[in-house]
C-alpha cells in the first residue's frame, strides 16, 4: 500500500464517485489508488483544463466537490482555466495536483528537473486555497481541510500538491496513527448554515412590507444552497418579480407568473425594466457583477436594497445597501417568509405580467422565423419544445448564453444551466458537460456553443464517445467569431480582422468531426431541417453534435442589436472605462 491508496480511500469515503483528469508519472500511485476501489472511478479527459470544467460542472449540479487531478507543470497550467471558473463562480472543487520530489527544489528552476516551475505560486493566485503536503502523515489532515475549505462559507477550488515521492511512499492501512476518516459534514456544500442576527431580518422584512414594488435578483447562491423553494415561498408571500444572473437561471421556475427572467444585457427585456421600476431590490446569493448590474447601473441610487450574502466581504462592495444580510440563502430567506407581512401588491404583480407577455410576444416572431440561414432563436425554441424535466443544458461563453438564457425557460426551480460566467472563457460547454453526465447519469445533457468556443474542445468528443455519454451538441455555427465580429464593425469603423473562420477553400464541418471521433453528427443548413436533426440527435444513445448553419447577423445583445439596425459604426465607448461610482442605498425605514 502506498499513499496513493490511503488519498483514493479518503476521497471515496468523502463520497467523490469520479475524478477527472490527465496522469503523468508524479501521480500514478493515485491511479492505483483508484483501480483498487469500486466507489470512485477516474475518467480521462484529452486536456487538463476538461479536467478542471468537468469537476466544476459535477459540483455545480450534485453540491458535492468535483474532483481532477493533474500532473507538474503542464498539467497545472492547463488546469489553471477551470481553477479561475471555479473561483469566481465560486464553485467547491479540489485539484489533486502532482509534484516533483521534495528534495529536488533546487532543480525546479526553468524545468531543469523536467516540467518543474514555481507552481505553488501560480495556483495561490488562482485557488481558494493551495496545500502542498510535507508528508504521508499530514496527507489526511490535509485532505479534510481540503474538503472543509472547498465546501465552507463561499465555496471556492482547493489545490492539494503532492510531491512524487510522498504520493509514492508506503502506507500501512494498519498503522493506528493515522485517522483517515473524513468529515460528513464537509463533503457537501453549504458544509455549514448561518442566519443574520435578527435585528437585520427584522429590518429587511420591514422593508419589504413598506415596499410596493419588490424585485429579487436571485444569483449562483441560491443554487448552492439549494434554496429555490425558500426563494419562491417568499416570493409568492409579498409578490415580489424575480430576476436571475445567468449563473443563477433556474432559481426559480421562468414559466411561474412572477417570473421576469434573465437580468443581463444578453437577457430579458423584461428583466431589466422591471429591475429599473421596482422600488425594493433584493440581491440574494449574487454579486453585483458588471453584466448582472448592467456596468453597475443598478441598482439605482433611489431603490431601497437589501444584500444577502454568504460572504461578508461581497457586502456593499459596488453600493451601500440599506439592509446587509449576512448568511446562507435557504436559511436566511426561510427566516424573512416568517418575518413579512403577508400582503399581495395588485398592481405590480400586473405590471410584471405585462411586460413578461410584452418580451414574449417579441420573441414569438424570432422563434418561429422561416428565414435562411437559420435564426438561432428559432433553433433555440425547436430545442426548448424537446426538454423535459431533468435535462441539463450547458452554455458556452458566447452569444450562446443569451439565446439560451432568452429562449429556453427553466421549467422548475433547480440547477439544471451551467454557464461559464465565473470567467467568461470559451470552450466550456463541452467539456463541462463530461461533468454534468457524470453527475445526472439518468438525464439527457445539451450543449449550446459558437464554432469559435466548439472548436476549443472539440477532442473531447472522443471522451463523450468513449463514455457513451447521452449528451447532445449543437454548433450554433455563423462562420465567425461573432462577438467579436460585431465589436470590431460597432466599435473600430467596420473592421473585420481576424474574426472569420472560415474562407472560400475551408468550411469545416462539426458533424463530419464529430464522426470521426465515434459521434453520431447531423448538419442543418435550413429552418426546415432543424426539427429532424435535434429528434435524431436526442434520440441517440450515445453523443451527437448538430451543426447547424446560423444567420451570421443575429446577436442576443440587445445594445448590439439597436446600433446595427441604426447603421452601424459607432466611436469607441470611452464611458466603458469610468469607475461605476459607489453609491448609499436609501436608508431602512425605522422600525421602533
Ligand atoms: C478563451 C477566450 N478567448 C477569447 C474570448 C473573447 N470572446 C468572447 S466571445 C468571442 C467570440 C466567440 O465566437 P463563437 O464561439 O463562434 O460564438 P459567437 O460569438 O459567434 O456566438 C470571443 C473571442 C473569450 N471569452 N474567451
Amino acid at each position: 500500500m502506498h499513499a496513493g491508496n490511503l488519498l483514493a480511500g479518503m476521497l471515496e469515503a468523502a463520497g467523490v464517485s469520479h475524478v477527472f483528469g490527465q496522469p503523468g508519472g508524479q501521480t500514478a500511485a493515485l491511479y492505483d489508488g483508484i483501480a483498487a476501489l469500486a466507489g470512485i472511478r477516474h475518467v480521462l479527459v484529452r486536456d487538463e483544463r476538461s479536467g478542471g470544467y468537468a469537476a466544476d460542472a459535477f459540483a455545480r449540479l450534485t453540491g458535492r466537490p468535483g474532483v481532477c487531478d493533474v500532473t507538474v507543470g503542464p498539467g497545472t497550467t492547463k488546469l489553471a482555466d477551470g481553477l479561475v471558473e471555479s473561483l469566481n463562480a465560486s464553485i467547491p472543487v479540489i485539484a489533486i495536483v502532482g509534484e516533483l520530489p521534495a528534495d529536488w527544489e533546487p532543480l525546479r528552476e526553468k524545468g531543469v528537473a523536467s516540467q518543474g516551475f514555481d507552481q505553488v505560486g501560480f495556483l495561490k493566485s488562482i485557488t481558494k486555497s493551495t496545500l502542498v503536503v510535507p508528508s504521508v502523515a499530514a496527507l489526511p489532515d490535509l485532505v479534510r481541510a481540503a474538503l472543509r475549505i472547498a465546501t465552507s462559507g463561499r465555496p471556492g477550488p482547493v489545490a492539494v500538491v503532492i510531491p512524487h515521492d510522498i504520493l509514492d511512499s508506503a502506507w500501512d492501512p494498519g498503522d493506528d496513527s493515522l485517522d483517515f476518516a473524513v468529515d460528513e459534514r464537509s463533503s457537501r456544500a453549504p458544509a455549514l448554515r448561518c442566519v443574520p442576527d435578527q435585528a437585520s431580518i427584522a429590518d429587511a422584512a420591514a422593508l419589504l412590507d413598506a415596499s410596493a414594488r419588490p424585485l429579487l435578483i436571485a444569483g449562483g447562491g441560491v443554487h448552492t444552497s439549494r434554496a429555490w423553494a425558500e426563494l419562491a415561498d417568499l416570493a409568492g408571500l409579498i409578490d415580489a418579480v424575480v430576476v436571475t444572473s445567468f449563473t443563477g437561471k433556474g432559481a426559480v421556475d421562468e414559466t411561474a407568473a412572477l417570473a421576469g427572467g434573465v437580468l443581463n444585457p444578453l437577457g430579458s427585456p423584461a428583466a431589466l425594466e422591471l429591475a429599473r421600476e421596482a422600488d425594493t431590490v433584493f440581491w440574494c446569493g449574487c454579486k453585483i457583477g458588471q453584466n448582472t448590474s448592467h456596468n453597475w447601473q443598478l441598482p439605482l441610487p433611489t431603490q431601497a436594497t437589501i444584500q444577502l450574502d454568504i460572504d461578508p466581504a461581497e457586502l456593499g462592495r459596488t453600493f451601500r445597501p440599506s439592509v446587509a444580510l449576512f448568511g446562507d440563502a435557504r436559511a436566511t430567506l426561510y427566516a424573512l417568509a416568517g418575518a413579512v407581512t403577508q400582503r399581495h401588491r395588485r398592481a405590480w404583480r400586473q405590471r410584471a405580467a405585462r411586460a413578461v407577455r410584452k418580451a414574449a410576444a417579441a420573441r414569438a416572431a424570432e422563434e418561429t422565423s422561416d428565414s435562411a440561414p437559420v435564426a438561432p432563436q428559432r433553433v433555440m425554441a425547436e430545442l426548448a419544445s424537446r426538454l423535459t424535466e431533468g435535462d441539463v443544458v450547458v452554455s458556452d461563453a458566447s452569444f450562446s448564453a443569451g439565446w439560451i438564457a432568452a429562449h429556453v425557460p427553466a421549467r422548475r426551480g433547480s440547477r439544471d444551466f451551467l454557464f461559464a460566467r465565473g470567467q467568461g472563457g470559451l470552450g466550456y460547454a463541452v467539456p463541462a458537460a463530461i461533468g454534468a453526465c457524470a453527475a445526472r447519469p439518468a438525464d439527457r445533457v445539451v450543449t449550446v456553443s459558437g464554432d469559435g468556443g466548439f472548436g476549443y474542445a472539440i477532442g473531447e468528443l472522443a471522451t463523450h464517445a468513449q463514455l457513451g455519454t447521452r449528451s447532445t451538441h449543437v454548433v450554433l455555427n455563423n462562420g465567425t467569431l461573432g462577438w467579436l465580429a460585431m465589436w470590431q464593425q460597432l466599435y473600430f469603423d467596420g473592421l473585420r480582422e481576424s474574426v472569420d473562420l472560415e474562407g472560400p477553400a475551408a468550411r469545416p464541418s462539426f458533424a463530419a468531426a464529430a464522426r470521426g471521433l465515434g459521434c453520431a453528427g447531423f448538419t442543418v443548413d435550413s429552418p426546415g431541417e432543424i426539427a429532424d436533426a435535434l429528434d435524431a440527435a436526442l434520440g441517440c444513445d450515445g453523443p451527437a453534435v448538430v451543426d447547424i448553419r446560423i444567420d451570421p447577423a443575429a446577436t442576443p445583445i440587445h445594445s448590439f442589436r439597436r446600433r446595427l439596425a441604426e447603421g452601424g459604426h459607432y466611436a469607441r465607448p470611452g464611458t466603458v472605462y469610468q469607475l461605476p461610482g459607489w453609491h448609499c442605498s436609501p436608508e431602512a425605514p425605522d422600525r421602533h
